[in-house]
């Protein structure tokens, strides 16, 4: 089975293989994995096809750019900004916080070679779960759906011990793993739940909008990994396991787990050379690719996998228990 740190990403020589440890910083981390628990055991999966890129996109003017962070809702009163709510609730009955329309600087200049260069994106307002979607979600999903295969004929969902069984009654979380996010949920999973509520697949550039939540830095709060265990639950304070949503920090946008708990579907194919051509606004990713974007980190990475701007491509209909999502929706949509 593929584990974390065989996580396939991309990079300037096009998508490869390459280990959870980032070059900078990688025999400290091998030294430190080799004193953590027995867990950090890899595999590796076959590269992707070759990809064509579209053609370039043309870049039209920047928007005004959006700095101001928009706070999580409190009480019961929504605010409104722009005349749309700051938070809704999705058909599902999860909350959704608005992303103002505006720019970010999205990629990081110090990252690895596919998260350059920076450039500058405007994206359309749009909502995102505030948590990542849970077992309990996602199983009356399938009761409701009634199959666990989607429109396509494509698996959606495997047992874990972590997420989700199937009873003689249908789908149903593990006992106790109700609020962990679902696991084993392949990319055609994600994407029909997100259609079956009316919601979406966030993009991969929505997605880094709503983790950096105005920030230009590392992760989501700054730049020392010392503070990263208050956001979010990765390698060193997981216990090995996923952790139930939203116990951690939110950032500023007052969204939950960006970082790490699980890696997030996107609705982007993965291809490393994407950001020398992607379009000024509202990029949703290349033409084709044999992968799908995933992002955040996961219970199992180290700090620096749950950067901000780290990229991975994942084969959309694998199982792999690191690995789930949360949905996005243009106002309006639901
Ligand atoms: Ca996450």
């Amino acid at each position: 089975m593929r584990e974390k740190e065989g996580k396939t990403v991309s990079n300037n020589e096009g998508l490869r293989m390459r280990n959870e440890i980032p070059g900078r910083t990688g025999i400290a981390v091998i030294a430190l994995s080799v004193l953590a628990a027995g867990c950090m055991g890899r595999s590796v999966k076959t590269p992707p096809a070759p990809v064509t890129p579209p053609p370039a996109a043309t870049a039209a003017a920047p928007a005004p750019v959006d700095t101001a962070p928009v706070p999580a809702a409190k009480g019961k009163t929504i605010p409104v900004a722009h005349g749309l709510p700051l938070e809704i609730t999705g058909r599902d009955g999860t909350p959704m916080v608005l992303v103002a329309a505006g720019t970010f600087d999205m990629g990081y200049e110090n990252g690895r070679a596919d998260e350059k260069p920076v450039h500058r994106v405007y994206l359309d307002a749009y909502y995102i779960d505030k948590f990542e979607v849970t077992n309990a979600r996602f199983a009356e999903f399938l009761r409701g759906y009634g199959s666990d295969m989607d429109d396509a004929g494509k698996r959606m969902i495997f047992e874990n011990k972590w997420g989700l069984r199937k009873a003689d009654s249908g789908w149903e979380p593990q006992a106790g793993y109700e609020n962990h996010p679902v696991v084993d949920v392949t990319w055609f999973g994600a994407s029909q739940y997100a259609k079956h509520f009316g919601k979406r697949l966030p993009t991969e550039a929505e997605w880094e909008k709503a983790c950096r939540g105005g920030s230009k830095t590392k992760w989501c709060f700054g730049d020392g990994e010392g503070k990263l265990g208050e956001y979010a639950w990765y390698t060193f304070n997981s216990g090995g396991t996923t952790c139930p949503v939203g116990q951690k920090k939110p950032n500023a946008y007052g969204i939950y787990d960006m970082h790490g708990n699980v890696w997030e579907w996107c609705a982007d194919y993965s291809l490393a050379e994407y950001y020398k051509y992607s379009p000024a606004r509202n990029p949703t990713g290349p033409s084709s690719s044999s992968y799908r974007i995933s992002r955040g980190g996961s219970w199992r990475s180290y700090a620096e996998w749950c950067r901000s701007a780290v990229r991975a491509g994942d084969v959309p209909g694998m199982k792999t228990d690191i690995t789930g999502f949360r949905c996005a929706a243009f106002p309006g949509s639901r």
